[in-house]
């Protein structure tokens, strides 16, 4: 069975959407296997996304990460990587769907209230990076 490795940002904790989301992956017939709250070190902010080192929005999005509690989430199910990626929708809100997460509730690319992993290799890297 695959699991994929989904969290709900600051920004998603402080508005009081954490039940929503959770509700979404609920409903779409996921199961929950792991579930903290935490507020993520620096450290964990930047190794998480160490993909986008180079990029320059990288020490925003770090900062931003560790700057408050997160939710950090490992769902299981059939192809849950792909469906969890749609039920999350587009990184810029302009392209983000309605009835995706970020269509709906997001306005901001920095503060998109959710990361969904987004390849199975990835997936695995960042369960074991956030629950071991
Ligand atoms: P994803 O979260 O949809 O997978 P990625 O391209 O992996 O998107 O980027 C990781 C995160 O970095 C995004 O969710 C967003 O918060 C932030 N980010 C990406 N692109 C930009 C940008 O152009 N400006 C500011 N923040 C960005």
């Amino acid at each position: 069975m695959e699991r994929t490795f989904l969290m709900v940002k600051p920004d998603g904790v402080q508005r009081r959407l954490v039940g929503e989301i959770i509700q979404r992956f609920e409903q779409k017939g996921f199961k929950l296997v792991e579930l903290k709250l935490l507020t993520p070190t620096r450290e964990l902010a930047e190794e998480h996304y160490g993909v986008h080192r180079d990029k320059p929005f990288f020490e925003g999005v770090v900062s931003f990460i560790s700057s408050g509690p997160v939710v950090a989430m490992v769902w299981e199910g059939d192809d849950v990587i792909a469906l969890s990626r749609k039920l999350v929708g587009a990184t810029k809100p302009s392209d983000a769907a309605p009835g995706t997460i970020r269509g709906d509730y997001a306005n901001s690319v920095g503060e998109n209230l959710i990361h969904g992993s987004d390849s199975v290799e990835n997936a695995e890297a960042e369960i074991k990076l956030w629950f071991s």
